[in-house]
């Protein structure tokens, strides 16, 4: 008995897992590292002044005259953006290419006589300016009758899933959205198998609640928020992985699709600042929501906001304040510098390991903290009242092991 339990007990300690020995993929911390996206959301919806359609929308409402992928691009560019996620089917069913598998498409609109298909636009469009390029595919379907027979659903979604993995390139994310799915049953071991086949690249996004199986995790919200505490690595149903979050929240308040007269609820700089600092600055993907308008440009109020969140993320993180002089994860300065924030980065190879953490300046020759904070991970910016100092320092206070700190950069923000 004594020696069936020592057996057992060491068999545990074999498999079991501990969170400071899980690690990121390389494509997980490339992906990490680019840290803003876009998702563009553009359809049938667009020209009916809806956000979830029924599914029965005429094709015929699909007629963009001044379609630009190129338009979109730049905007996103200009906002930071390192990659694009385009919506290729939203819930009401309709598909942005002329997929093999369905008529309920850009084939039957009046747009390029039917012959025309924005994923490939918008994938080359991505590919000429250097962005990396995504599909989100919703997986509830609010048209196709095949949605009501979940075996006959998965041989549509696994079908359309090879389409789009095998004629637009690499694929740097793939989204599986999880609204209007209550009650249906998917198999999702089926979806991963299909996109690893053809794209074994691509990380898969979806809800922790919605699929086991996946690269990154919902942040949870679409006010663009992660929390002050953030881990990448997450317990996924009894198994621990490495699966990062990825925060999204449209450009324009509650509207992920363009509607008409909806100026207002763009959202400001000084928001969209926010955002960015619980977003970016507490180690999570921050996605932007943008949508093309019924001409399909982005509006032009939309691609100035963008300029100017770019511009400002660009004015305060671009270039650290020049330390004289380093030793660990001390920052020197010669003479007194103003300064009022500070970027923190671990390098996730070693995993994330920081539980707990102070930062210090030294100010007329004393060192006084100006900051604290649990988790850093790949990303995490500090924001404090000015102080002029000679020195900044950071003191891990708690740690799951040992711990690899990037070089840590110092900045003055204030005008
Ligand atoms: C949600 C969807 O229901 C919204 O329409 C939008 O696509 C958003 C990004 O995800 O779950």
């Amino acid at each position: 008995m004594r020696t069936a339990i020592v057996f057992l007990a060491a068999l545990a300690a074999l498999f079991a897992q501990n969170f400071a020995d899980i690690r990121p993929s390389p494509q997980q911390i490339g992906w990490q590292e680019l840290e803003i996206g876009v998702l563009v959301h553009f359809g049938p919806n667009t020209f009916m002044d809806r956000e979830w359609g029924d599914g029965t929308a005429d094709p015929a409402v699909f007629d963009p005259n001044q379609l630009d992928a190129e338009q979109w691009v730049r905007a996103a560019k200009a906002a930071g953006a390192r990659y694009l996620i385009l919506v290729a089917k939203h819930h009401d069913g309709f598909c942005l290419w002329p997929s093999r598998h369905t008529d309920y498409s850009v084939k039957r609109s009046p747009w390029k006589q039917g012959k025309g298909d924005v994923v490939g636009e918008v994938e080359q469009a991505c590919r000429r300016h250097g962005l990396a390029f995504g599909i989100y595919l919703s997986p509830w379907d609010r048209h196709d009758p095949r949605y009501a027979d979940n075996r006959k659903y998965d041989d549509y979604y696994a079908a359309q899933m090879t389409e789009l993995a095998t004629r637009y390139g690499p694929l740097v994310e793939f989204w599986l959205d999880g609204a209007g799915s209550e009650g249906h049953v998917y198999d999702f071991v089926r979806y991963v198998r299909t996109m690893r086949t053809y794209q074994p690249n691509a990380l898969l996004f979806a809800s922790l609640d919605f699929m086991p199986y996946g690269d990154i995790r919902w942040v949870g919200n679409e006010s663009g928020s992660a929390p002050e505490e953030n881990w990448n690595v997450v317990d996924n149903y009894g198994i621990l992985r490495w699966r990062p979050a990825e925060a999204d929240t449209p450009l324009r308040r509650g509207h992920w699709f363009w509607h008409p007269n909806s100026e207002k609820r763009l959202k400001s700089l000084e928001e969209l600042m926010e955002i960015y600092h619980k977003t970016v600055g507490r180690g999570a993907q921050l996605v932007l929501g943008i949508a093309p308008d019924n001409r399909g440009l982005l509006p032009e109020a939309d691609v100035k906001r963008l300029e100017e969140f770019g511009a400002e993320v660009r004015r305060l993180y671009g270039t650290p304040l020049p330390p004289s002089g380093r030793s660990g994860d001390v920052v020197h300065f010669s003479t007194p510098r103003r300064l009022d924030r500070v970027v923190l980065q671990e390098d996730l190879a070693h995993g994330q390991m920081v539980r707990r953490f102070r930062v210090e300046a030294r100010v007329a020759d004393q060192w006084v903290e100006v900051s604290r904070g649990t988790t850093i991970g790949h990303k995490r910016i500090l924001v404090f009242e000015p102080v002029t100092a000679t020195g900044v320092r950071v003191a891990v206070e708690a740690a799951m092991g040992a711990v690899h700190l990037k070089p840590l950069a110092v900045y003055h923000g204030g005008r």
